[in-house]
Formats: C-alpha cells, sequence, structure tokens
C-alpha cells in the first residue's frame, strides 16, 4: 500500500472519529437539553425483545431532547453520540407538556418501525406496539385549551430500518407533523413576573377560547419579544408562555391585531427597533409559530 493512501485513509478515519464525538445532532433528538422539548430517556432492551418494555421495571441510560418527532423510514446505524451506540434493541420514553389554543378534537396518527404508543394527559390514544415494518395508526383526543401532558414510547427491535413519526391535525386544521408549544415542566404560576422586560407592551383580547383570550406581546430588556395569553375560560384565568421570538434585536414598542387570515385569526404584530419598523405574525395553526421579523 503507498503511504500516500495510507496517509489519506488515516485521515479520512480521524475525521469520522472527530465527526462521532461531536455529533450530538441524531434523528431521535439531541442530546443538548432544552427546557421546551419533548425529554426522551433511552432505554436498552434484551435482544429478541417484541413489544414495549414495562419502562418502570427499568433505567434510562441517557436522555436526548426534541421539539418534532418526524423520522421517515430510514436505516439506522449511528445510535446515540454521547450517550449510547446502541442501534437496535433500545426503547425511548418522551415526555412532555404542550399548550394548545383552541378546545376540540384533534386527530393524531403515530408512525413507526417498530412499535409505538401514544398518551395524552396519561389516557392511550393510539398503540401501534408490535415488532412491525413502518406502520400508521390513528387516534384522537378531545383537548381544551390549555396545557397538556404527552408520551410517546417508541422501541426499535431488530436492525436496522426505523420510523417515528408524529402528525397531529388541530381542529379545522389540517395534518402536519405535530409540533405543539411544549411548556418547560417548571411552570411559574405566574410566568409573567420571571423575565426582565423593556420597552412597551401590548395587549389584545382575541378570538381564542369562547369568552376570548388576552394575549400580550412584551419587549425582553435581553432581546427579543415574548407572548404571553391568559385563559380567561379557565376559573383561575391563569398566564400562560412565554413563547419568545423575534431574535436578539431590542424592540423599543410593539403594536398587535388578530387578523381575518386563518382561523381564528393570525396574530399580527409591528414593533419598532431603533428608527426601523418590522413585521411579524403568527399563524392560527396548526404550528402557532411566529415567523418574522419582515423589515417594512
Ligand atoms: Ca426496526
Amino acid at each position: 500500500m503507498k503511504l500516500g493512501f495510507v496517509l489519506i485513509l488515516i485521515a479520512l478515519n480521524v475525521l469520522c472519529i472527530s465527526a462521532m464525538g461531536q455529533g450530538s445532532e441524531n434523528p431521535f433528538g439531541s442530546a443538548t437539553s432544552d427546557s421546551v422539548s419533548l425529554k426522551g430517556d433511552i432505554y436498552y432492551l434484551p435482544e429478541g425483545a417484541s413489544s414495549l418494555p414495562d419502562f418502570s421495571s427499568l433505567t434510562p441510560v441517557g436522555s436526548i431532547y426534541t421539539t418534532v418527532l418526524d423520522i421517515p423510514t430510514r436505516s439506522f446505524t449511528s445510535g446515540f453520540p454521547d450517550v449510547t451506540n446502541r442501534f437496535e434493541w433500545f426503547a425511548i420514553r418522551y415526555t412532555g407538556e404542550f399548550n394548545v389554543d383552541m378546545d376540540g378534537d384533534y386527530a393524531f396518527r403515530l408512525v413507526s418501525d417498530d412499535g409505538s404508543r401514544l398518551f395524552i394527559d396519561g389516557k392511550k390514544i393510539i398503540d401501534n406496539d408490535g415488532t412491525h415494518p413502518t406502520q400508521s395508526v390513528s387516534g384522537n383526543a378531545y383537548l381544551t385549551r390549555g396545557q397538556h401532558s404527552i408520551e410517546v414510547d417508541y422501541f426499535q427491535g431488530p436492525r436496522e430500518e426505523i420510523a417515528l413519526q408524529l402528525f397531529w391535525t388541530p381542529p379545522g386544521g389540517s395534518e402536519g407533523i405535530a409540533n405543539p408549544q411544549y411548556t418547560p415542566s417548571t411552570t411559574q404560576s405566574s410566568p409573567i413576573s420571571n423575565l426582565k422586560f423593556a420597552g412597551n407592551p401590548v395587549l389584545i383580547q382575541s378570538r381564542f377560547g369562547s369568552k376570548g383570550n388576552f394575549e400580550l406581546i412584551v419587549p425582553l430588556a435581553t432581546g427579543g419579544l415574548a407572548h404571553f395569553w391568559r385563559d380567561n375560560d379557565a376559573s383561575d384565568m391563569p398566564w400562560k408562555g412565554p413563547t419568545i421570538f423575534g431574535g436578539t434585536d431590542k424592540y423599543d414598542a410593539v403594536t398587535m391585531i388578530q387578523s381575518n387570515y386563518g382561523s381564528p385569526g393570525d396574530l399580527e404584530v409591528v414593533a419598532r427597533v431603533g428608527d426601523r419598523l418590522v413585521f411579524f405574525w403568527r399563524d392560527s395553526g396548526p404550528s402557532l409559530a411566529w415567523n418574522g421579523p419582515y423589515p417594512m
């Protein structure tokens, strides 16, 4: 073997090793903790396992974090960098809290290879358990506006194909990858008191909920904008949020309306940064994502 070729092989090998070492990204989630994600605890299964385990009898070997479950059918041999190199005979239990903005029937669809299950508020909505190629099972849950718990259990049996996708269809919406606003599990009863604000806030009464909820946008002292909403249908009218958006610009003032785009209506925001105006809009669903800033 020529020396040059050997050196190239060694260089390639070093590249591969360093790429693996840096790689906290993974189709199942990142090893980096994020307080507003689903947390996935990873468990080892015995070889030959043909269904989801009794998680209560197992100890997790590590955790990953993600905001969506969107792994179409693919091969998987990389394992979980920084956690474990296991790529078959493992299970993941994802748990988190999420908010929905309106009451109604939500359809869910769980696609997996191998088995999976979906629980909302502790109730089993979908059972897609067992060793099988990619298979889709649907279920429904009536959800009231506000916070709900979610759990998705998944296992990968024998090598090497995997799949795990959670879709949802909010009331009146169309199907997409479920991308709810996850709430930190440490949410305080008054989340507004936990942040430092600057500039002028804006408050409107929206068409969300039966009475119309309050929607508040306020500039953060550290940059960006925080969106809070008050659930006016709940007896204790709790403030929820924040959803933080707008990057790191420092905003001086904000104004907002709820428009007739989308249903029940997108939130439209104009904010001032120094002597410039920028525009944002928030989709009514299913993503409830803030879009912008767009220069004006
Ligand atoms: Ca499999």
